[in-house]
């Protein structure tokens, strides 16, 4: 863990995945703001290297721990070991996830199916495990979810990754069952295709041409993504935004995309 000191007077909101796409985008958001940024992800130099970049840039606390969503005891001890006012956790979001292939089911590799199940399922549920407990103990606190449109669509040669995302979609409802009468708003947000991440290139494990999903249409980016989490964060406390569903102009769905040309730019 490397630690800068907290500042009281702000929020803190902590974001899993922050190495990379929209969850990068979503702390340097939140740190331009003046928040106590927490970035969470596997890659401890690419933690380190955003975090000076942020503190310079922004002048905002940031505090960088290296842990696997994945494993419940490493997220725990993380967790456990926060101090000095980092520990009161205001905003979750659970943005770390992605995809492995595109399969059909008779095809699928068992090592892709588990990649999924484990970060974007069990990732969300280990880190509401760890800090819904002292968001409904204070009456305060939001949790979101970053979903996807596949979470509220099927897709050819996608069933587990969009069978995942179906569990983030109830995880969400189902966890704002159990919190809202404690005052914890639980939100998400469902991008469609989101360029400047790693989605596309790690789904394709590496494979450079065929992750060029974003050429021929101008897609969302990850910073549409943040300020939309942004908003969700600071409506006022009765207001609870529950899901934004969003995609760019040139998607209407999972599948029919305007493939002719970035309009857009
Ligand atoms: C990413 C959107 O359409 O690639 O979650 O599944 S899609």
């Amino acid at each position: 863990m490397s630690s800068s000191k907290n500042n009281p007077q702000s929020k803190t909101i902590l974001v899993t995945g922050a190495t990379s796409g929209i969850g990068k985008a979503t702390a340097r958001y939140f740190a331009k703001k003046g928040y106590n940024v927490i970035i969470t992800g596997r890659r401890k130099d690419k933690l380190e290297e955003i975090k000076k970049t942020m503190e310079n840039k922004y002048g905002s606390p940031i505090l960088a721990m290296c842990f696997d969503v994945c494993d419940f005891e490493e997220a725990q001890a993380a967790l456990n070991s926060l101090t000095d006012g980092w520990e009161k956790i205001d905003i979750l979001v659970n943005n770390a996830g992605g995809a492995r292939g595109m399969d059909p089911i008779q095809g699928g590799q068992l090592e892709h199916w588990n990649y999924m199940i484990d970060t974007n399922i069990k990732g969300v549920l280990h880190m509401a495990r760890l800090i819904a407990p002292q968001m409904a103990e204070r009456g305060k606190g939001h949790i979101i979810n970053i979903c996807s449109t596949a979470g509220h669509e099927v897709y050819p040669n996608g069933a587990v990754y969009c069978a995942s995302k179906h569990a983030v979609d109830a995880l969400t409802k189902g966890m704002r069952h159990d919190l809202f009468r404690m005052g914890v708003r639980v939100s998400q947000i469902s991008p469609g295709m989101v360029e400047d991440t790693e989605f596309a290139i790690n789904r394709f494990e590496g494979d450079e041409e065929r992750a060029k999903i974003y050429e021929d249409i101008t897609p969302l980016n990850a910073r549409d993504v943040a300020e939309l989490i942004f908003f969700v964060a600071t409506r006022p406390r009765h207001v609870n935004i529950q899901d934004i569903l969003v995609m760019s102009t040139q998607q209407a769905s999972s599948t029919n995309v305007d493939r002719t040309g970035r309009k857009y730019e």
